[in-house]
């Protein structure tokens, strides 16, 4: 695919995916996501890829929805957005969740709307200190889409969640990072430093635990204990049977750094 709207580059076992429309603090169309939906496609078929860094170009993270597209302005005709959710937003949604691969968010500015909760679906988000989140969509009407109903509660609890989500109110990077909503807030010129940094470390790691953990977290937030015990069992079985845990624990008795080929 020929990316429009999106930057899409590989370094050291890293796809880096740069939202690339900072005249419009790369809003989202249908185009856009998926081209982000056809990277995440791509960074998982490349055999020396093994994580994935998400980004904005510009002074912002993304802005949500683009409201001046066509397909969803309420002033053209009747606009269903479920059918929108349904054909671009849910699949890259699902797609994030199952992706083999762990996901880094650089949130480089402003993340709103259906950016803010695109930023929340990493497993691991470092936001720069001027950055700030805002559930925007009661601002216009919306209900919070791209699982942030599911994400947003589950990470910061409900009475924030519900605050944040009935007043829209942007929240601080900073104040995101205390409430556990994110894992760090770094100084803005030391983002894409510190948010490079830790994908490569991810990227070097044993990515098939890495993978099956994030399938654990997942299915956390819906199982029982008793569902999460034989699920971890299953997942351990699995991991038990890696080349990465071979290494690893070869590397400790060998008192030597691992060397994980993600197998
Ligand atoms: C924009 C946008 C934008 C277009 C800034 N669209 N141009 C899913 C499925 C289907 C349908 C609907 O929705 C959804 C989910 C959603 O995401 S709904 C929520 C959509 N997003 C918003 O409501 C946020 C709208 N934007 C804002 O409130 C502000 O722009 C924020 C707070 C993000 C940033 O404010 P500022 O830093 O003051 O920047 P700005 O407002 O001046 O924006 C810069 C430019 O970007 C500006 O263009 P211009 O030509 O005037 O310089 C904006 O019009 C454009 N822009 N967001 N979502």
């Amino acid at each position: 695919m020929t990316y429009q709207h999106i930057l899409y580059g590989t370094a050291d076992g890293v796809a880096t995916i740069t939202l690339n429309r900072p005249e419009k603090l790369n809003a989202l169309n249908e185009r856009m996501l998926d081209e982000i939906r056809a990277a995440l496609d791509a960074a998982k078929a490349e055999r020396e890829v093994r994580a994935v860094l998400l980004t904005g170009a510009g002074r912002g993270f993304s802005a949500g929805q683009d409201l001046s597209d066509r397909a969803v302005r309420p002033d053209e005709e009747a606009r269903d957005l479920g059918a929108t959710l349904d054909r671009a937003y849910n699949p890259l949604m699902r797609r994030l969740r199952d992706l083999e691969l762990p996901v880094v968010a650089a949130v480089n500015g402003v993340a709103a709307g259906a950016g803010c909760n695109l930023a929340l679906a990493a497993d691991i988000v470092v936001a720069a200190r001027s950055a700030v989140f805002i559930q925007a969509f009661c601002r216009i009407g919306l209900v919070p889409d791209c699982g942030g109903t599911y994400w947003l509660p589950r990470l910061v609890g409900a009475a924030r969640a519900r605050a944040l989500m009935l007043l829209g109110e942007p929240l601080s990077a900073q104040q995101a990072a205390e409430w556990g909503m994110i894992w760090r807030c770094v100084e803005d010129d030391r983002l894409m430093e510190e948010a490079t940094m830790l994908a490569r470390r991810l990227a070097e790691g044993p990515t098939r635990g890495l993978a099956l953990t994030k399938r654990a977290l997942i299915a956390a937030s819906d199982n029982g204990l008793d569902a999460q015990l034989d699920l971890e069992r299953d997942l351990q079985r699995e991991a038990g049977f890696t080349e990465d845990y071979r290494e690893g624990v070869a590397a400790f008795l060998e008192k030597r750094a691992p060397r994980f080929a993600g197998r």
